[in-house]
């Protein structure tokens, strides 16, 4: 057991709730920055029977002060920069505040750890939409960026900052570039969420239809529980550094939908409806990660294979629409 302090902002989104769950059965105390909603947003912890054990601070990505404060309480000796406004589509209509959270935010956290305790080990979650339209068939940790949404962009910023604060102030500042990672505890906007929830409601009489955007789309998908293992990994390295966590497998979209109605004994082609309301004004039409970097130097591989994933959350579903 360690003794040490975490401090995660996102704590109440998918990665948030498996990262905690991790750190705890580490033995860490885990402390969470917990921005104000009228909705209850503790679900994720909840089904996971851990809200009670998670120490919840009020504060905000965009309040530097609440996190200088959030820094002070928490004493942390890592820091997991987790929130964000994570949804690829809303981007495009909420541009200036996906910037503020996910760009500015980023360089709000990492100026409150450098002046509170610039010691403290800090995870910056970046991702692989900042290879947008790719440079290279297999994205790597060397591999050019070209972002192909406002979310890409501001997480660019937070990237270069979280590398930046490390050659500038040489903090064990880390930047993990994590390609789409899901399960039962996904948002149910993003594809695979909403393809495993209707395929519960289809099978349970509650829904007949299912329309969805662009099904050509290639994504490297892995499972979230696994991927929160490898941010862990990385702020116990001598060093920060960046590293890629992906699976190393393509797969379209329409490919995922099949898997999802073949668990149940249907068949997508009787359901889909292709709807362009859900394509999106400049599209990444196919990621696929190289995690040798990963696999080497942090000794992490992924557990889950897309089947396990995605029969996991159609179960989940099915459970919940009971
Ligand atoms: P998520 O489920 O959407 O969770 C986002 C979290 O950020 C929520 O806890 C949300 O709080 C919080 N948040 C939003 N705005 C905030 C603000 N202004 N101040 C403080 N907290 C705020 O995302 P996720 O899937 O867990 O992903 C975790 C991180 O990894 C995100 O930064 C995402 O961009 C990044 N990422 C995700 C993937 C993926 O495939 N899942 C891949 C690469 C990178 P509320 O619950 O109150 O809204
Ligand atoms: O879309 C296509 C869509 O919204 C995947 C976030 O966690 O991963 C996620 O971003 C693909 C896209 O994820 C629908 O056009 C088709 O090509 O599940 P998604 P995303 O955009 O890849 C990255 C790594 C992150 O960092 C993000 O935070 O599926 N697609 N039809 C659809 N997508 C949605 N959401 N809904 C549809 O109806």
């Amino acid at each position: 057991m360690t003794g040490k302090s975490a401090l995660i902002t996102g704590v109440t989104g998918q990665d948030g709730a498996y990262l905690s769950q991790l750190l705890l059965g580490k033995g860490y105390r885990v402390h969470g920055l917990l921005a104000r909603r009228s909705t209850d947003t503790l679900w994720r912890l909840r089904e996971l029977g851990i809200e009670r054990d998670v120490n919840l601070i009020d504060g905000d990505l965009n309040d530097l002060s609440s996190l200088i404060r959030a820094m002070e309480v928490s004493r942390a000796d890592e820091v997991y920069n987790l929130g964000a406004q994570s949804f690829v589509g809303t981007s495009w209509q909420q541009p200036i505040v996906t910037a503020q959270i996910d760009g500015v935010g980023a360089l709000n956290v990492l100026e409150a750890v450098r002046i509170v305790n610039a010691k403290a080990h800090f995870y910056q979650a970046s991702t692989s939409e900042m290879f947008g339209l790719i440079q290279a068939e297999k994205q790597s940790e060397t591999t050019p960026f070209y972002p192909r949404s406002p979310y890409g962009v501001a997480k660019l910023m937070a990237h270069w900052a979280t590398v930046n604060y490390r050659e500038s102030f040489g903090m064990h500042a880390s930047s993990g570039i994590l390609f789409n990672h899901e399960s039962p505890l996904r948002g149910i906007e993003f594809v695979t969420r909403k393809v495993t929830d209707a395929v519960a409601r289809i099978k349970r009489g509650k829904q007949s239809e299912l329309r969805l955007g662009n099904i050509d789309a290639k994504r490297d998908w892995g499972f979230a529980g696994d991927y929160v293992e490898a941010m862990w990994l990385m702020t116990q390295q001598q060093v920060g550094g960046d590293f890629v966590v992906a699976t190393g497998t393509t797969t379209t979209v329409r490919r995922m939908c099949e898997i999802a109605f073949e668990h149940v004994g249907l068949k997508v082609e009787d359901y889909l409806v292709i709807d362009p309301e859900f394509y999106r004004p400049a599209e990444v039409d196919v990621l696929l990660g190289d995690p040798a970097k990963a696999n080497t130097v942090l000794g992490w591989t992924p557990k889950t294979s897309l089947e396990q994933l995605i029969g996991m959350m159609v179960d989940a579903d099915l459970r919940r629409q009971s």
